[in-house]
This record gives structure tokens, C-alpha cells and sequence, in this order.
């Protein structure tokens, strides 16, 4: 096809350019905020340019670059495609790029940014997965940083070599850089930049449980009963597809799930939320409600030649929303009151690449027609592909808080984009139960929490496969400590409950998910960190210490916060940052069991916690508990923030965000609060004031009104 057809005339005198000339020069530059430069190749005008959809802020230079500014961009040509090139000192350690089965160090790898609903990883040897981030975060080796996004969502390839390459199947695009100093700073950068994670509502920090797929509804009652029955923490429980009538979206089946209103009630008087999964394909079939509803309101993307396009999904033709344009996600929105009324709590977005079992790679044609609006301009699949599944959680955002305005949306997506974190959680997709897909389960949210989204993990145990019983509990052991945990497994797979394995794996299971939710008070609070600041929750090691090169490619380990040290079980001599480092225990027989992971602490930090519950619900707001951990000089600092646990009153004020600082004087630790911000009251408990020795022993202080 004529590339005038496809490009506005513009792009094809660039394109005409490039050809001539292989390179091409930097045009309009500047900086967009204090450390964040904008470039665009010669040509491409920053009036130009639509809206970018990774940014929570207009792409625009508001200032002229300082004079010592630092690094530049290359613009060429390369085989027809549009290069650009950020130049590297030599020892430099790449990371981020988003979703990737691969280490976290990325220097000498490639991603293809097409997201793909490929199972396993396999697909491309694992180099293109369900989401795109185009985003490097580069650390040279005196531990100062940068970060580069290469704006644009058409396919592209992002290579971490000698040099950082993008190579775009579409126009020119604009590169932003960010600068450090310290790699956490480009981090808060992209935060600004891009948007952070809304806080979630705190029972989505719990242990959920999900398989493909509980049904009928009686068996969503057994498991439930097991958990409390049996004593392991869980906060919620997922229906995937096959709850359906038939795979129409927005349906219950009438067999299995006659009364899902008395269902969500039910497991909601015993603690449990009902999460349940929304694909984006509708099955084409006249007399179906939502069907209909969207044929009439012309929501349906386009073959080339302007007919509705049709895909198999399931059983069905499907046919599918056209996210780009605004009036299509409202309709979609919209769709969403009857499940809340149900009593659904949270919605899990699945098969958004989109993913369409007869479509080309896939998916749709690349030459597929989008309507865009809002600023999107009209545009083809292989421009708009990549932000498919992150406008649809958009989507799928507006109708939660639109049916529920009073209730923080939590939802969970397999395909995103930079910037996503916005709207959705994310797990990372369709991993399998073997010992090479736990070990890679770390580097693969600790990357996704350096490109942007906190909020991640993997399917707990594995989804595709049988683990051994040995397996699933070190999967338990060190999945209890992810930003995300949910356990979740296949058709046709062995049960994988935490009592499927026999009592000794239910015990491990028991202890590993206690000690996620005695530490809740401090989870929560990093993760009101995380959606103040960008910082992830989980945190590779080099992010505490970044010039300490013995920790640029560790990822075994990992911290939670900058406090909490996670030693997955059967690791030896990690490297760690500077401490020192204390055990932690947290629950009776914690350290006697090999399969959980092993704690540490950081002297000099106070760690907040709880009693331990079977559910959220049942945990108290705020702390019982502060750890403190006295440093090498005996002072101690840390932070709690509590407030009502979902609900958006605590923007107005409505939280309380208390930082203790501590000073052992001989034996007795002498507490005080430093400072509170927000005026949400004290939770009327005393707290228990307890002091971690070296040897990972604890000393009752006092208890105090904190
Ligand atoms: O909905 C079924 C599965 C789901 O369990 C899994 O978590 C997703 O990643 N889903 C994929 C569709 C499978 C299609 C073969």
C-alpha cells in the first residue's frame, strides 16, 4: 500500500527524507518538566502531535533545555523503519521494557512491542508477551540513571544493545528522557509523567483465589467453606469464563449461577469478594442484549473496507468494541451496573490484546479500521493493537466508578500499555507449573514495577501444568510477598487449593499467607507509596543501593518497600544492600519451614504490623504492632498509613500517615511520632511497641497509644 494512504503527508515527506538521507537530525527539543526532556525528529512539530495515551500530562516543551543537558537522541532510517537512538557509556544496566520473560538485567535483549496472547511465553522465544511498555531505565555504573520512553503505540521493536533502539513500524515519534539523579528518582519521574496507580481498596492486597473454572456456584461455596474451615487468610474468589451463559459477556449462567446476588452475599458474609472475568469479544448473535445495544451503537471496529469485522472466540463469531473512541468506552461502561448490583466486587479484564483464535497471529488484521475520537485520531489496527487491552480497562474503570463512585475499582488485565497502571492491576498471564517459571516469576513483576505498574504478579503455583506438591509450596512461601497474589490454575490441571497438596503443603500455605496479612499494615502502607510516588512495592535489590555493582543482576531476591528483604527459599548467598539486615519471623514455625521464604529487616527501619486475619475485613485499621529495627547508630525510622480501606474520602484528608522514629537509649527504645499528616483518627487500640534483635529475637518494649 502507498505509504501516503496510510500516513498523513507529513510522515511521508519524513519518510521520503530518511530514505534520501539514513539520518536524521534532532528538530524541536526542551524540557517538559524539571529533568524530563522531549525530542522530536526535525519535522515533527510538538503542536502536531495527538495527545499521548501513556502520559497523564500534555506532550509539550514548556522550557528550553539546559545548557548541560544529557543524553541526546539519534533519528534515522533504518530498512524503511523509523530508528531512534539513545547512545550508552559502556556499563551501563538496562532494565524495564515491561512485561518479559527474561532476566531483569535487559542489556543484549530485544522485545517486539505487539502484544500477544500467546500461552507460556513461547511465542517469539518469549520476546513479545501481553502488554508493551516502551521504556528503558538505564543506571551507568556510578549508580546515576536515566529513563527514555519512546512515545508511540505502533509496533515496534525496543533493542537494549550498545545503544537503546527503537524501531517503529509507524511515523517518527517524539523521545522523552528522564533524568535521574538515582534510578528511584526516574522512577517518581515516570510517575509523574505517566500516572500512578490509584490507591486500591485494601482487601485486594489479600490472597485470592481463582481457577479456570469454579463452577457451579456450589462449588465456589465448598472452597470458601475450606478456606475458613481450614484457616488460610483469603480475601476473594474468581469466576472465570464458564460462569457464563453461553461466553456472552455481562451474563450469568442460569444453570450453574441462578442467584449470583445470593452467592456475592453469601461468600460476602464469610469475608470473600467475587471477582469475575469480562473478555472484550461479544459474541455476535442477534437478540443478545449486548450485542445489540453495541450493533446499535456502532461500537464494533472495522475490517479495511468498512465492514464489522468478526473473530472466533470460544465457540462464537465475536465481534469487538472499538476502545479508541470515547462514545464506544462509555456504552461499554454502561454495560457494568447489572454485575455491581450482583454484588460483584471487582472485574478481571482477560483476552484484551485482543486475543482471536482465528485472526492473523492471533489477532485482528493489522490493517483492521479504529474510529479513534477524544483526541485519537482515525487510525489501523497496527497503530492502535497495543492500546487495546489498557482503553479497555479504561473502559472497564469509567463503569465501576461511574455505577460505583463511592468504591475504588479494582481490576485486573492481562494486556496493557505504559501508563496502564492508571486503570488495572495486572497479572503476568499463562505461566506453567515448573521450576523455570517460578524462578522467572521475579525478575517478571520486579520489571514490571520498574516500567510503571506497581501492582503485579504472577499466577500463583502456576497456571498451565501439575506442580509438585514441593513446588507449589516454595510458590507460596515467596508468592505470599508479591504486590499481587493470587493462585489460579488451568482446565483440566490437579486441584491446586493450598490444601490440594496434603497437610504439610496446606501448613506451609497457612503460614506463608499469614504472614502476608500480618504485615498488611505495612503493605499498605507501600502501597499508598507506590500511588503517591511511582515507586514500585516490590523492588529489586540495586534500587536501595544502585552503585553497589553485586547487585545489578540480582533478582532471587527482593525487597518489599525499602524495609523488608525477601530471600525465596533454596537461594544461597544473595548478595544484599547496605544494612544490616536482621530474620524476621512473623508466624509460629515460620523459620522452621523450608519451603518459606526468608525475611529480613533493615535496621534502622520501624515496620508496622498487624494481628494476621483470614480476610481484610477481619483486620483492624492501622498497626497492632511496631517493629523496630535499630540501626548500626540505635535510631530507627518508618511509616504508617491507614485510612477506611477503600472509598476516596481519604483524598479529601480522610487517612492518617504517621512517620515514628525511634532511638534505643541502652535497652529501652525511646519512640515518638515525628510526624502525621491527614486527620483521620487514631484507631482507639494501644499498639505494642516490640524491638528486633540481631539475632532476629524480639523484646517487648511497652505498649502506648500510637
Ligand atoms: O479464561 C480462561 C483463561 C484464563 O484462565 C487465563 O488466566 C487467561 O490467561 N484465559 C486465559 C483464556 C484461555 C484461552 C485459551
Amino acid at each position: 500500500m502507498k505509504a501516503s494512504r496510510r500516513f498523513p503527508i507529513l510522515i511521508d515527506l519524513l519518510l521520503a527524507h530518511f530514505r534520501t538521507h539514513g539520518n536524521l537530525t534532532v528538530g524541536a527539543c526542551g524540557e517538559m518538566a524539571p529533568g524530563v526532556a522531549l525530542f522530536l525528529p526535525e519535522g515533527l512539530e510538538p503542536e502536531s502531535l495527538p495527545p499521548s495515551p501513556s502520559l497523564a500530562r500534555p506532550l509539550a516543551i514548556t522550557g528550553p533545555l539546559p545548557p548541560d543537558w544529557g543524553p541526546w537522541p539519534h533519528f534515522g532510517i533504518s530498512r524503511g523503519r523509523f530508528r531512534a537512538a539513545i547512545p550508552l557509556d559502556p556499563g551501563t544496566d538496562l532494565y524495564g521494557t515491561g512485561e518479559v520473560a527474561g532476566p531483569l538485567r535487559r542489556n543484549g535483549r530485544t522485545v517486539i512491542l505487539w502484544n500477544s496472547g500467546y500461552p507460556g511465553y513461547a511465542k517469539d522465544e518469549g520476546r513479545r508477551l501481553y502488554q508493551s511498555h516502551p521504556w528503558v531505565l538505564a543506571v551507568r555504573p556510578d549508580g546515576s540513571a536515566f529513563g527514555v520512553i519512546f512515545d508511540t503505540s505502533w509496533k515496534a521493536e525496543l533493542e537494549c544493545g550498545v545503544e537503546i533502539v527503537c524501531t517503529s513500524q509507524g511515523p517518527g515519534l517524539p523521545v522523552i528522557i528522564l533524568r535521574g539523579p538515582t534510578p528511584a528518582d526516574v522512577l517518581r519521574s515516570l510517575g509523574d509523567l505517566t500516572g500512578r496507580m490509584e490507591l486500591p481498596p485494601r482487601w485486594a492486597l489479600g490472597y485470592h483465589q481463582c481457577r479456570y473454572s469454579y463452577v457451579p456456584e456450589t462449588r465456589v461455596r465448598d472452597v470458601a467453606r475450606e478456606f475458613r474451615e481450614r484457616g488460610i487468610p483469603c480475601d476473594a474468589l474468581w469466576l472465570d469464563i464458564d460462569y457464563m451463559d453461553g461466553f456472552r459477556v455481562f451474563t450469568f449462567n442460569p444453570q450453574g449461577f441462578p442467584d449470583p446476588a445470593g452467592l456475592a452475599a453469601d461468600l460476602g458474609a464469610m469475608g470473600f469478594r467475587l471477582v469475575v472475568t469480562i473478555n472484550p469479544g461479544v459474541r455476535a448473535e442477534p437478540g443478545y442484549p449486548v450485542f445489540d445495544s453495541g450493533t446499535r451503537a456502532r461500537a464494533w471496529i472495522t475490517t479495511q473496507a468498512g465492514r464489522v469485522f468478526k473473530g472466533k472466540v470460544w465457540a462464537s463469531s465475536c465481534v469487538f468494541p472499538d476502545f479508541t473512541s470515547p462514545r464506544v468506552r462509555a456504552w461499554w461502561a454502561g454495560l457494568h451496573p447489572p454485575l455491581l448490583e450482583a454484588g460483584v466486587a471487582g472485574l478481571w479484564n482477560d483476552m484484551n490484546e485482543p486475543s482471536i483464535f482465528d485472526g492473523p497471529d492471533l489477532t485482528l488484521p493489522e490493517t483492521a479500521r479504529h474510529a479513534g475520537g477524544g483526541g485519537l485520531r482515525p487510525g489501523s489496527h497496527l497503530q492502535y493493537h497495543n492500546l487495546y487491552g489498557m482503553l479497555m480497562v479504561r473502559a472497564t474503570r469509567d463503569g465501576l466508578l461511574g455505577a460505583r463512585p463511592d468504591r475504588r475499582p479494582f481490576i485486573l488485565t492481562r494486556s496493557n500499555f505504559l501508563g496502564g497502571q492508571r486503570y488495572a492491576a495486572t497479572w503476568t498471564g499463562d505461566n506453567y507449573s515448573t521450576e523455570g517459571d517460578f524462578k522467572l516469576a521475579t525478575p517478571m513483576s520486579l520489571t514490571l514495577g520498574l516500567s510503571g505498574q506497581p501492582f503485579n504478579g504472577p499466577d500463583l503455583g502456576g497456571f498451565v501444568g501439575d506442580p509438585s506438591p514441593s513446588l507449589w509450596a516454595r510458590w507460596v512461601g515467596t508468592g505470599a510477598f508479591f504486590p499481587f497474589c493470587r493462585g489460579h490454575s488451568d482446565k483440566g490441571t490437579r486441584k491446586k487449593e493450598p490444601w490440594a497438596f496434603g497437610p504439610g503443603v496446606e501448613r506451609t500455605a497457612r503460614i506463608a499467607l499469614l504472614r502476608r496479612y500480618r504485615l498488611l499494615p505495612y503493605l499498605y502502607t507501600c502501597f499508598q507509596e507506590a500511588a503517591a510516588t511511582g515507586l514500585p512495592v516490590m523492588r529489586p535489590l540495586f534500587l536501595a543501593d544502585p552503585a553497589n555493582p553485586a547487585l545489578r543482576s540480582e533478582e532471587r531476591c527482593f525487597l518489599v518497600g525499602g524495609d523488608l528483604l525477601v530471600v525465596p527459599p533454596g537461594t544461597r548467598s544473595a548478595p544484599r544492600p547496605r544494612g544490616p539486615w536482621h530474620p524476621l519471623s512473623l508466624v509460629e514455625g515460620d523459620l522452621e519451614d523450608r519451603h518459606q521464604a526468608r525475611l529480613f529487616a533493615r535496621g534502622g527501619s520501624i515496620l508496622p504490623l498487624g494481628p494476621g486475619a483470614m480476610c481484610t475485613a477481619e483486620a483492624p485499621e492501622g498497626a497492632t504492632a511496631l517493629l523496630v529495627v535499630p540501626g548500626e547508630d540505635g535510631r530507627a525510622q518508618g511509616r504508617l498509613y491507614h485510612d477506611a480501606g477503600d472509598g476516596f474520602a481519604y483524598r479529601n484528608g480522610d487517612f492518617r500517615l504517621v512517620t515514628y522514629q525511634a532511638e534505643l537509649r541502652g535497652d529501652i527504645v525511646d519512640l515518638k511520632i515525628l510526624s502525621t499528616q491527614g486527620r483521620r483518627p487514631r484507631p482507639a487500640a494501644n499498639i505494642t511497641i516490640e524491638r528486633l534483635l540481631p539475632t532476629g529475637d524480639r523484646a517487648f518494649c511497652w505498649e502506648g497509644p500510637f
